[in-house]
């Protein structure tokens, strides 16, 4: 297991959305380990393909942070196929170092996805897991959370960002 570079805003890949996974064999299972073990080190509770300069459709969530293996999730094509309810809170990205920014995202959300063999997978989460998925499939979209506030606080955040890159600080 690799641990692998965290892309970091600005980079285009951030913005691109990814590819279906069409090849389901031991080339996926390593990004798939690598971006676990990434996942952990950083420490995040997950992690998304775009993240690791990657356009496969591939995300790997962890709410335990390695704590316990019950709770990781490596979703192949994920796609949200229902939410319900809004919830504002506090939230950060690994490609946004220290941001942390309010972001509305659904309460509840039920996604459809693939294991690692591409055996089909239903995952219904609330709360924390919610929000988590709902973040990890919006980078497999090319939207950021700064893309999910408001034009004033983007740009707020963005001046930030610039300041920081000028600053060497990022
Ligand atoms: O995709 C990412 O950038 C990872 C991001 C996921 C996420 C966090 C919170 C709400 C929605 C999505 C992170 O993991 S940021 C780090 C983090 O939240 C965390 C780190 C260590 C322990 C607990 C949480
Ligand atoms: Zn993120």
């Amino acid at each position: 297991m690799a641990i692998l570079d965290i892309v970091k805003y600005p980079e285009t890949v951030l913005a691109e959305p990814t590819n279906p996974v069409e090849n389901f064999g031991d080339e996926l299972r390593q990004l798939a380990d690598d971006m676990v073990a990434t996942m952990h080190a950083a420490p995040g509770i997950g992690l998304a393909a775009p993240q690791v300069g990657r356009s496969e459709r591939i995300c790997v969530v962890d709410l335990s942070v390695g704590e316990t293996d019950d709770d990781l999730m490596v979703l192949v094509n994920p796609r949200v196929i229902e939410e319900e309810g809004t919830v504002r809170d506090e939230e950060g990205c690994l490609s946004f170092p220290d941001l942390m920014l309010v972001v509305p995202r659904p309460e509840r959300v039920v996604v459809e996805a693939q294991d690692l063999e591409g055996n089909p997978l239903q995952i219904e989460g609330e709360e924390l897991l919610a929000r988590c998925l709902h973040h990890e499939i919006d980078h497999l979209d090319g939207v950021l959370f700064i893309d999910r506030v408001s034009p004033l606080k983007r740009d707020l955040a963005r001046r930030k960002i610039k300041r920081r890159i000028r600053a060497d600080d990022w």
